[in-house]
């Protein structure tokens, strides 16, 4: 047996915290039971070095929303072949109305393992999966539309204030641009377990959390909430092993990936997902047509409505968060792609439309959409409806095909929600950034205000090896637009699959993206973090500024790469401009000269006081450090 099929029972994930930070647990005050994770950056105090006779202050903690998952809590101990601790597994249970399924989940995966002789790969344990009893509705919308406020519902307000509705009013790090929301409702006070609730019974958010995936921690998907961001990884036919697979969805939440996609292709499907699955602190989502179709080995034609279903019912019971489905793809929709540059680029979408010729049917998809509706709604797994017939390239952007599609999504939100089922739309691609706006008003038009989820967009053809860059430039302005959730897309895009490292930058770029519209739409407490780093840098407090940043050992790598002694950690400058031209350094000294001669920095610098300035110069020299 080849050494990459060995089980990754001693498979190293990373498990430190990152750097200055501990994990911090807020209790709930509906379900006290419950405690919500969240990540605390220590700082250091703010030391004058200049012998005016300030005094020092120190600084609080800041605290930052957290999808790392217990990996970065030492206290918890992890078995990757047991799987993380079930968190939600009472709540669920407590609500009394699901049954236990006779068997494991994984029956089908269990003996699909043990004919190919991949009795390592099994997990070993998997607890039978549960279902909605007979006539019940398990989702979070059926629950937030009879006006129940489940523990995942108040999780989720807890976790989006970020302990900011503890901070004290006159804290001067509060203070924040008013931003501009395109119609959004961004709460400006706390988020509450009721405002959640309602945006849920509206549909303007998602709260992907099958019964079966118990260890996922709460997070919810809207325009109102912070902007999310997904990651895809999984391997293909060719490349990649479950074992990598594991680490890099592991690595994906440590840098902030809120939701995960496995898009595995090729062999052990089903147990990849598993072992993902069991080791994943945020919600999962996948293609089921990807392994339908591996099911009839790769030929289009040959794909069921019986097949099909089978497969959503496996990986349901699996514990699957949500399922993209290509069901917009009709075929009459399919001839308008003729004449386009690049055709069709979605994967399901282009198997879909095969189907659809070859059997010149309307796509089963479709047809059988409300039996999709009563499977997803027994597991409360979310539709995330797939754009199939997106743009892939800028030329073919906005054109007939993709809002076409677009319409046929906004029609099964209806009937979706007529079920109590949860959904999300996905959206391109690659659009040029004039052509954006319409996009997302379009979407939300035309889709009743269900999130939308978009691929990017790219704003470029032209650049491959850097499209985290081309579509973060769009995902950012889609975003304040009042896209809910970014799907992000790393430097490999259209050149091969993506490692560990190409994974770390798609995040970092995306939670770029991210932040950068919650900033502009003036979501409470975006801004602090903002103000807190940059506090930080101009006081010299390095390692500060290097925890509070996205990627800490990136910021810390490059500044130590000039400047490795431990003493420049402390210096006032850096050697962007040396010691002699570090702007900050001046303002500093000229605030607290100022201060000390009882003027404004203003003054002394209308003034041009000559004589002042001498002795200011030569007193500056003297004090430097
Ligand atoms: C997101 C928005 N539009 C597409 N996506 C993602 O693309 C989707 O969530 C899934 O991860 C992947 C599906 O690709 P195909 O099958 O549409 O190519
Ligand atoms: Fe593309």
């Amino acid at each position: 047996m080849k050494k990459k099929d060995q089980a990754p029972q001693h498979m190293l994930v990373a498990r430190q915290p990152l750097t200055g930070s501990r994990k911090v647990y807020v209790p709930g005050t509906l379900h006290p039971q419950m405690r919500v994770a969240m990540r605390e950056i220590a700082l250091a105090d703010t030391e004058r070095k200049f012998d005016f006779g300030f005094p020092s202050e120190s600084n609080p903690p800041v605290t930052v929303y957290d999808t790392s998952g217990p990996y970065t809590d030492p206290d918890i101990e992890i078995d990757l072949k047991k799987g993380l601790p079930r968190l939600r597994e009472e709540w669920i249970r407590e609500r009394g109305d699901v049954e236990q399924l006779p068997g494991t989940t994984s029956d089908y995966g269990q003996q699909r393992a043990a004919d190919n002789g991949l009795d390592h790969l099994r997990f070993e344990h998997i607890a039978a999966p549960l279902r909605a009893k007979a006539g019940a509705n398990v989702s979070q919308m059926h629950y937030a539309k009879q006006g129940l406020i489940t523990p995942e519902m108040e999780y989720i307000a807890i976790r989006e204030n970020q302990r900011f509705d503890e901070l004290p009013a006159d804290d001067p790090l509060r203070a924040q641009h008013r931003g501009h929301s395109f119609g959004a409702r961004t709460p400006q006070g706390p988020i509450t377990p009721e405002f959640v609730r309602q945006e849920v019974a509206a549909g303007r958010a998602v709260i992907p959390a099958n019964i079966n995936h118990p260890e996922s921690e709460p997070m919810i998907i809207g325009r109102n909430f912070l902007v999310k961001i997904n990651t895809n990884i999984g391997n293909s036919a060719i490349t990649s092993s479950i074992e990598e697979e594991v680490d890099k969805a592991v690595w994906s939440c440590r840098w902030g990936g809120d939701t995960l996609m496995d898009l595995s292709t090729g062999k052990n499907i089903h147990e990849t997902r598993e072992w993902i699955i069991r080791n994943c602190p945020v919600p999962v989502g996948t293609v089921p047509l990807y392994q339908a179709l591996e099911k009839v080995n790769g030929k289009a034609e040959d794909l069921t409505w019986e097949l099909f279903r089978d497969t959503l019912i496996e990986q349901a019971e699996q514990g699957v968060d949500y399922f993209t489905i290509h069901a917009g793809v009709l075929l009459r929709y399919v001839p308008m792609t003729a004449k386009r540059v690049t055709g069709i680029v979605s994967r399901g979408g282009a198997i879909m439309a095969k189907w659809c010729l070859a059997h010149h049917q309307e796509s089963f998809l479709y047809t059988h959409f409300e039996e999709i509706c009563e499977i997803m709604k027994a597991y409360d797994v979310a539709f995330s409806l797939g754009d199939g017939l997106r743009p892939g390239s800028i030329a073919d952007a906005n054109d007939e095909a993709q809002f076409a599609e677009l319409e046929t999504l906004g029609e099964l939100t209806k009937i979706a929600w007529a079920h109590d089922v949860q959904v999300m739309i996905e959206g391109p691609g690659h659009v040029p950034m004039h052509l954006i706006k319409e996009n997302m008003d379009k979407q939300l038009k035309e889709c009743h205000e269900a999130p939308f989820y978009t691929l990017g967009p790219l704003t470029t053809d032209i650049a491959p090896g850097y499209d985290h860059i081309t579509s973060a430039i769009g995902a950012a302005m889609i975003g304040w637009f009042g896209t809910a959730m970014l799907c992000y897309v790393t430097p490999k895009e259209h050149l091969g699959l993506p490692n560990k490292q190409d994974v770390k930058d798609g995040v970092i770029a995306y939670k770029i993206a991210a932040h950068a519209a919650d900033l502009a739409k003036g979501h409470p407490g975006a801004q602090y973090r903002d103000n807190a780093l940059s506090k930080a840098r101009f006081e010299f407090r390095w390692e500060d500024q290097f925890n509070l940043s996205l990627d800490p050992d990136t910021a810390r790598d490059y500044h130590d790469e000039t400047l490795p002694a431990e003493g420049a950690k402390v210096a006032h400058f850096c050697s962007m401009c040396g010691p002699h031209f570090c702007s900050m350094k001046i303002t500093q000294e000229v605030r607290d000269y100022a201060a000390k001669q009882d003027l404004t920095a203003n003054e002394v610098l209308a003034r041009g006081m000559v004589e002042k300035s001498r002795e200011f110069v030569a007193k500056g020299s003297e004090l430097y450090l």
